[in-house]
């Protein structure tokens, strides 16, 4: 059952993260004044009996799993068994517990790194588990892989009505900024912003450049999850059958160019120095929106402007 009412109660897991805090601000900006927020010291996930509890007592009437133990490249070659373990069992318990409390719909955060390495561009969500995957985030894939196959099978046991969304690489104010866990923007920003401001003017940048991304601003992600819970089940079944969507900005660039805006908006002029004992990852990982589009949602911000708004943030809270 789809979103409607303003009173609606709606738990949304993960309220502090980059989308996290960006759904909150969306979901209150849409009237939705029935949020349900609980930090992790307030409630680990990771623990069964405090997920059950927490439902029981509070009976949310819809969820949204952003709660996941997230990271860049190195992160996720770092802590593998984290990122797999700890993501298997915040996904198992509040599934769980989504789906013997009655939630009446739930989203489920997916991630594109769920299909195949090598699988055709843009990839379409019928790419799941079609061929194997890139080897610096399988553990992570693995993970997000279960709970997408884990929403599909309570639907069709159950009839939960559990949908999953396939987020391309986010970025956006609130993100992380620190070099040896974040994603690359977050990373490349904070690096090109210390090195003009202190005068040094040269910045390593991982692997060789020539890797493709697809970057959505996180408030746009956000408004994507807000819409796909406003959505009607039938229309939402009907275009997407499997109950997956992705969510992407519709074009990619490659990590070069991405130094190249980045110094454009910034206002920065530094030399780049690439370091090819990084990995590179997964050559490219541009999604198909087409489903989305057909249900008539669309990214309205720009890379251009999103990295603006990220860079004017960022200044303001780390300066
Ligand atoms: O964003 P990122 O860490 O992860 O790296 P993935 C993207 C690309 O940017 C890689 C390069 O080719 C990196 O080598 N890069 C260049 C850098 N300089 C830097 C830097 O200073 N920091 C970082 N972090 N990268 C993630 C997965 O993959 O994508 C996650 O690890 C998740 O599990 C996420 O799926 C969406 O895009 O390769």
């Amino acid at each position: 059952m789809h979103l409607t009412h303003p009173d609606a109660s709606i738990y949304v897991a993960g309220h502090r993260g980059l989308l996290g805090r960006a759904l909150v601000k969306k979901l209150r900006t849409h009237g939705y004044r029935n949020l349900l927020l609980r930090t992790r010291e307030e409630l680990d996930l990771r623990c069964q009996h405090s997920v059950n509890s927490f439902f029981e007592s509070e009976r949310p009437e819809f969820v949204i799993l952003a709660a996941a133990r997230v990271g860049g490249i190195l992160a996720n070659d770092r802590y593998p068994a984290d990122f797999l373990g700890d993501n298997l069992l915040i996904q198992n318990h509040v599934l769980d517990a989504a789906r013997k409390n009655g939630v009446k719909r739930l989203l489920f955060l997916g991630s594109t790194c769920i299909y195949p390495r090598e699988a055709e561009q843009p990839m379409q969500e019928t790419a799941l588990l079609s061929g194997p995957l890139e080897v610096t985030n399988r553990w992570y894939a693995v993970a997000k892989i279960t709970g997408v196959v884990q929403c599909q099978a309570l639907r069709r046991q159950h009839g939960s009505d559990f949908v999953t969304v396939m987020a391309t690489n986010l970025y956006g104010p609130g993100d992380n900024f620190d070099l040896t866990s974040s994603h690359v923007l977050p990373a490349l920003m904070r690096k090109l912003h210390e090195a003009h401001t202190s005068g040094q003017k040269r910045i390593s940048v991982w692997g060789s450049g020539s890797p493709r991304r697809e970057f959505l601003y996180s408030e746009d992600m956000a408004d994507a999850c807000v819409f796909v819970l406003e959505t009607p089940e039938e229309h939402l079944l009907h275009v997407a059958p499997d109950s997956m969507l992705n969510v992407g900005y519709g074009n990619d660039l490659s990590i070069r160019e991405l130094c190249d805006l980045l110094q454009n908006v910034m206002g920065t002029d530094c030399a780049l120095d690439f370091d090819r004992s990084k990995p590179d990852g997964t050559p490219r990982k541009l999604v198909d929106v087409s489903r989305l589009m057909k249900l008539g949602w669309k990214a309205p911000t720009s890379l251009q402007d999103g990295i603006q708004k990220t860079y004017a943030w960022y200044k303001s809270e780390c300066p």
